[in-house]
């Protein structure tokens, strides 16, 4: 395999609004994320993910675009964004940035360009398309709910959005569209950008029949997704996206891909694939419900650890997938992967260990290192998320009371993941000095960066040993490049996987239950590596605690 500079490195993901703010607005800010640089470089992070920071009316929290060349003034000014490139440039760290190309805001110029002249060159950087007898050209539903269609003022054509109304679908069959696009990537990573995160990619390939699909929900809808499973050729598309912009920088690309189909993998992060590497979300999709949150099932240990082990398997064949435990889509991984009795540190601890020596590029998501968790929702009017509002109403129409509907947005919604970063136990957890934009976290007195930094046990001085061995001198090669083989999968309560080179073989091995199991191992121990509570001694029969995670060396 040619070895790629991406390929040892640790990333990190900011959600910008939410991470530390400066000036008091509530809102986390560029110089925020400056000054804590080096906060992250001593957790060992490489690459930085910013969620979007481009100029937006944060319909969708920026990933509504109305200028892919402004920095929004609410983060501040393309000033300071250089500021940020040379200041993590210093730090050998490296920044990429979120690229949302799906769709853009409608406030964006060529999108009102397209209102204002339906039938002008503009209106073909979207999909406006005539009705059918006045209805929907297509009973798509959005996936924040309602028809993909929205009326064009004036005339009798509709315009297509997979995501929000305010997110029109650029039209990715127009070349002149394309050449924007790229004109535009180019021009962010001449500044110095190391790649991008590549958001909601996979939809950009239409049907362009749009057909009819059987409805699945009461709305007589059917999800938008079936018409993207139904179609092929998003690959060429992608390679032209990469042939023009990424591949000529050797830039960093991860893709989020959902519904991919069968087979696929390998031409999207193979050698010579689409991206440099995409999340891998299998474990994410175990909650998926049918209808949507309120019939979502919550994830069973022995079905999680047989998902991330096949994933695991498959991806290794073609190359590496990025792994994370949440994402600011997402709850939070302590509160959804580990059963109550372990949302301890010592729980916090061991689903990191797991996460983070997988195969794989880790990610780690603002606050994991700390091991925040879902925060406590006491009405639906404390959330701000477009979806979670939608989810609440799907719920209700489905007869769940207020109450049921608010818990299932409390364990689901995305704002549990978008709360603001718990930097100390001053008021608002120190992330702002004025009223924050999304509550704060109850628990911030307990879970925060200041008093973890004062505390060797904390979970943030573990997780910064953990990124320490990965990329260690002695263990880098084998974290990095080594097989993925799992272990003592007929136990009940063992996650356990090796990892191993011509060289070296390490165990990584957790107990997810109360109860101390006894293990023999297969092979001798040569070197205690890490340990979530510092085992000095470990013998051929093993004896693992609840909750313990180790990891040795193999002899
Ligand atoms: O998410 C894409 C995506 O498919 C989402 O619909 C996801 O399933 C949803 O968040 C679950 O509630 C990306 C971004 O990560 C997300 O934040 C954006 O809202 C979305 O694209 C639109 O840009
Ligand atoms: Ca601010």
């Amino acid at each position: 395999m040619k070895k790629k500079w991406w390929h040892d490195k640790v990333a990190y993901q900011i959600y910008p609004k939410s991470f530390c703010d400066t000036n008091g607005d509530g809102i986390g800010d560029l110089r925020g994320i400056i000054s804590k640089l080096d906060y992250l470089k001593e957790l060992g992070i490489d690459i930085i993910w910013l969620s979007p920071i481009y100029k937006s009316p944060f319909v969708d929290q920026g990933y509504d675009i109305a200028d892919y060349y402004a920095i929004a003034e609410e983060f501040g000014t393309m000033d300071e964004f250089d500021e940020l490139l040379a200041e993590a440039k210093k730090r050998d760290m490296y920044i990429i940035m979120d690229l949302v190309i799906n769709h853009c805001s409608s406030q964006h110029e060529w999108f009102q360009k397209a209102l204002a002249d339906p039938d002008g060159e503009y209106a073909d950087y979207f999909y406006f398309r005539k009705g059918k007898n006045g209805n929907p050209p297509s009973n798509y539903r959005s996936y924040f709910g309602g028809s993909c269609w929205e009326p064009v003022p004036g005339t009798d054509k509709f315009y297509f959005h997979m995501f929000a109304k305010e997110q029109p679908d650029l039209n990715w069959e127009n070349p002149k569209l394309r050449q924007e696009l790229y004109k535009m990537i180019n021009w962010w990573l001449d500044k110095g950008l190391a790649g991008f995160r590549i958001d909601a990619i996979i939809n950009i390939k239409k049907n362009l029949a749009f057909p009819d699909f059987e409805p699945d929900g009461t709305d007589g809808l059917a999800s938008c997704w079936k018409m993207v499973e139904s179609v092929d050729g998003v690959g060429e598309l992608l390679e032209d996206l990469k042939k023009n912009t990424f591949q000529k920088q050797d830039a960093f690309t991860v893709g989020e891909v959902f519904n991919m189909k069968e087979g696929e993998l390998p031409q999207f992060i193979g050698e010579e694939g689409h991206f440099s590497t995409i999340f891998d979300f299998s474990a994410h999709s175990l909650s998926d419900g049918e209808h949507g949150w309120y019939d979502a099932p919550s994830v069973d240990f022995k079905k999680w650890r047989e998902t991330i082990i096949n994933s695991q398997m498959e991806v290794q064949k073609s190359g590496f997938e990025a792994n994370i435990i949440e994402n600011h889509d997402e709850p939070r991984g302590v509160s959804r992967f580990l059963p109550e009795y372990a949302r301890t540190p010592a729980g916090t601890k061991m689903l990191g260990t797991i996460s983070v020596l997988l195969r794989g590029i880790p990610f780690i998501y603002q606050g994991q290192e700390i091991g925040m968790q879902n925060a406590v929702w006491n009405s639906i009017d404390e959330f701000d998320d477009i979806s979670t509002k939608d989810q609440y109403h799907i719920a209700r129409k489905a007869g769940l009371s207020n109450e049921e509907a608010l818990e299932v947005c409390a364990k689901m919604s995305r704002d549990n993941a978008r709360t603001p970063m718990q930097w100390s136990s001053k008021e608002n957890a120190g992330f702002t000095t004025g009223m924050p934009w999304l509550k704060v976290n109850s628990n911030y007195k307990e879970i925060n960066v200041k008093s973890q930094e004062k505390d060797a046990d904390s979970v943030l001085n573990y997780y910064r040993k953990l990124v320490k061995v990965r990329k260690s001198p002695e263990y880098k090669e084998v974290f990095t490049y080594g097989q993925f083989e799992p272990a003592y999968e007929d136990t009940d309560s063992i996650m356990a996987y090796y990892r191993f080179d011509g060289e070296k073989r390490v165990l990584v091995v957790a107990n997810f239950g109360k109860e101390a199991v006894e293990l023999e191992l297969q092979y001798p121990v040569k070197n205690i590596i890490l340990s979530n509570r510092d085992r000095k001694k470990a013998e051929r029969t093993l004896q693992l605690d609840g909750l313990e995670v180790i990891v040795l060396e193999c002899s």
